[in-house]
């Protein structure tokens, strides 16, 4: 049948094109559009192994081809586009998606989105619950077997198929073959001069220091539940018991898992974590140094969190706080990660979205969103850099790189965000002149934090500020210069009569 004989209804294809804001793919229709020559590929690779829809809905393609679309018979509701609709649920509490949801069959697949009971729970979450492998179940605190799943055949939506797609396209094709040309570099380890010397602005694995550590091979997620099983770890908006994150990891199947990210793990599990305690569990690896924050004692930004997902969880692009490098050490399972540098002259990498003052990252929702649209332009694009760090090995993420981290199986890991004497001037230069987005010191400290920063440093490394403040300097100069070789061109093409630069009466006087 052709394409417009559904057509009768005008609200039959109300939904006929993804334009979810953030969700940035086009329709996995049955044969991808020539468009999506990009990804098609990659896509072509996983959409075979995507699973039937529980509900037995379809993408909205394949529309085209059938005799009849249960949306339609949704009353009024069906004038609205699927977008939309998803919306105005996302408004409903759990009794009206409920009520909804036992109308008809399309309001029942819409009430079955599993993000709507994932914001519920986590706007109100229960005192005491059991993790019963949906968010609609815990919520509702019915077990998986007496949820009814009625068959939605003859349903076609994009926005009801995205997540299931998502949180089920097999993700191993977009983290194998890294081209040669991008593999982060593989070390056993540095020197500190080695590091300071080439090294600080790079990223590279190390692959031997982390095996020395008493954590690695003690700590797993198994012997931390069955130590810590009561103690509550923040999982993005939730403080969970440990014993119910991991019912949660070993049993659910979210399009972006919860992520375990605790910044206060070393007081909750009592380890000692200074570098040269005799009963140290864990220290940064020794390359990087003095990390320079720690005259600030304990008014330094937050620094070190552990990290725990499950296989495709993982971190969304993004750039590290304050300017700061770090490093990201795996004690179980393994990381793909998708690196890239940034400048003011250099494109974000592609699929990511800058605000004009660089505070606000704009990307697809999802790792896996992200990877089907766009990992196949981000491997070809200059300055890509792609690796997979093992357990008992440890990354190095310079400052102001761009990068996305994809656990590839149960993963258990420690980070650290540290000031390399390197690199000074680039975060004093973060603190003084990116004020609103410095971030993770206490509320008091925050809007002094370059003040305080500097005075620390002139107390106990005076020296090490001076080339600091110098290097900064010399920057801001090398910037004006810049500046000032630009506006020459129009100045002089201004003095021949003609001006190409800013039009009009623009007066440079206006302009920092
Ligand atoms: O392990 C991960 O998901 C990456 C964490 C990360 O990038 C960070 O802590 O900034
Ligand atoms: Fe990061």
């Amino acid at each position: 049948m052709a394409p417009g004989a559904l057509l009768e209804h005008p609200w039959d294809c109300a939904e006929s094109r993804p334009n979810k804001r953030h969700r940035t793919l086009p329709p996995p229709s049955p044969s991808p559009p020539p468009a999506a020559d990009l990804f098609a590929q990659d896509t072509e690779d996983v959409a075979t192994a995507v699973p039937m829809h529980p509900l037995q809905i379809k993408p909205s393609g394949n529309a085209y081809t059938a005799t009849e679309n249960i949306k339609s018979r949704c009353g009024s509701f069906a004038r609205l586009p699927d977008e939309l609709l998803s919306h105005i649920f996302e408004s409903f509490d759990a009794d009206a998606l409920v009520r909804l949801g036992s109308t008809c069959k399309a309001l029942y697949a819409f009430s079955r989105l599993d993000d709507l009971w994932r914001a519920l729970f986590v706007a109100s979450p229960p005192e005491d619950f059991v993790w019963r492998g949906t968010w609609r179940s815990t919520f509702l605190g019915v077990p998986q077997e007496n949820i009814a799943s009625i068959p939605c055949k003859n349903l076609f939506s994009d926005v009801l198929y995205r997540p299931f797609q998502c949180a089920h396209t097999p993700l191993e094709p977009f983290t194998s073959n890294i081209p040669s040309q991008n593999a982060i570099a593989r070390l056993f380890d540095l020197t500190c001069d080695e590091y300071a010397e080439k090294w600080t602005d790079k990223p590279f694995i190390l692959t031997s220091p982390v095996k020395e550590w008493p954590v690695y091979e003690t700590w797993t997620p198994e012997t931390l539940v069955e130590k810590y099983p009561h103690v509550k770890f923040r999982a993005e908006a939730v403080d969970w018991p440990l014993s119910k994150y991991m019912s949660y990891m070993s049993n659910s199947s979210d399009e972006s898992p919860l992520y375990l990210f605790d910044r206060s793990f070393v007081e909750k599990t009592g380890i000692t974590a200074n570098h040269g305690a005799p009963n140290a569990a864990y220290w940064p690896p020794t390359c990087f140094g003095e990390d320079l924050f720690s005259v600030l004692g304990d008014q330094r930004p937050d620094c070190r969190w552990m990290i725990m997902g499950p296989k495709r969880s993982g971190s969304t692009f993004h750039k590290d706080p304050n300017a700061t490098n770090a490093w990201n050490a795996v004690l179980t399972g393994s990381k793909y990660w998708l690196m890239f540098p940034s400048s003011p002259t250099l494109s974000p990498p592609p699929g990511v979205i800058l605000s004009d003052d660089h505070s606000e990252i704009t990307s697809p929702l999802s790792i896996a969103e992200y990877l089907l649209a766009f990992h196949a332009l981000a491997r070809r694009t200059p300055g890509c850099h792609e690796g997979i760090c093992n357990a008992g090995e440890v990354v190095h993420v310079p400052s102001g790189w761009f990068h996305l981290v994809l656990n590839l199986e149960d993963s258990l890991a420690l980070t650290q965000n540290f000031v390399p004497r390197k690199k000074l001037s680039d975060v004093l230069g973060f603190l003084r002149d990116q004020r609103d987005q410095v971030s993770g010191f206490k509320d008091d400290v925050c809007d002094q934090a370059y003040e305080l920063f500097v005075e620390r440093l002139r107390e106990t490394h005076p020296e090490i500020l001076e080339v600091g403040l110098a290097e900064l300097e010399r920057k801001a100069k090398k910037g004006r210069g810049r500046w000032e070789e630009l506006t020459k061109v129009v100045k002089e093409e201004e003095n021949k009569g003609f001006s190409f630069g800013f039009g009009g009466d623009d007066d440079d006087d206006d302009i920092p």
